[in-house]
């Protein structure tokens, strides 16, 4: 099993999605290991964004994303970061596909509602910029059992 890194970023969470985008992660199967709402502060959108920071759109990136809290979470499952990389769509909104979060509820490049990890290089990095060890939560998802099959269980 993998872990992920999912930010809901401030345009969800102020246009009331996060409930439903949450909802969309439980529903596939993947299970939540950890859960906060956080406002994200420059030092840390910094080194979050760092691959960007030449970018002329970087400040106003800043700025939204540090505009209002941000619900993060770290998620579970086998592929977890292909898995949620699909399910959130291409960074464009307006052609991401239909289906996809981005696809459904976004129209821009930047307000598109959640981030998710690139890779697991990624995904193991930015779980520890914004959790502590102490705030990822190892407990037994039963659903599991019917979710996956034995074998790709491990069991
Ligand atoms: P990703 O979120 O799909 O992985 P990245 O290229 O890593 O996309 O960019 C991170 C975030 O920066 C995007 O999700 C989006 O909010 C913002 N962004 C990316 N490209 C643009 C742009 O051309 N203009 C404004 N914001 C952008
Ligand atoms: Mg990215």
């Amino acid at each position: 099993m993998r872990r992920t890194l999912v930010i809901i970023k401030p345009d969800a969470v102020m246009r009331g999605n996060a409930g439903q985008l949450i909802s969309r992660f439980e529903r596939k199967g993947l299970k939540i290991v950890g859960m906060k709402m956080e406002q994200l502060n420059e030092v840390k959108l910094n080194t979050h964004y760092q691959h960007l920071k030449d970018k002329p759109f970087f400040p106003e990136l800043v700025k939204f994303m540090s505009a209002i809290p941000c619900i993060l979470m770290v998620l579970e499952g086998k592929e977890a970061v292909s898995v949620v990389r699909r399910l959130v769509g291409t960074t464009l909104g307006r052609e991401a596909d239909v289906g996809s979060v981005r696809g459904d509820y976004s129209m821009s490049n930047q307000a598109n509602l959640i981030h998710a990890s690139e890779n697991d290089e990624a995904a193991e990095k930015e779980i520890k910029l914004f959790f502590k060890q102490e705030e990822l939560w190892n407990y037994e998802l039963i659903t599991f059992e019917w979710i996956y099959s034995s074998s790709e269980r491990g069991k």
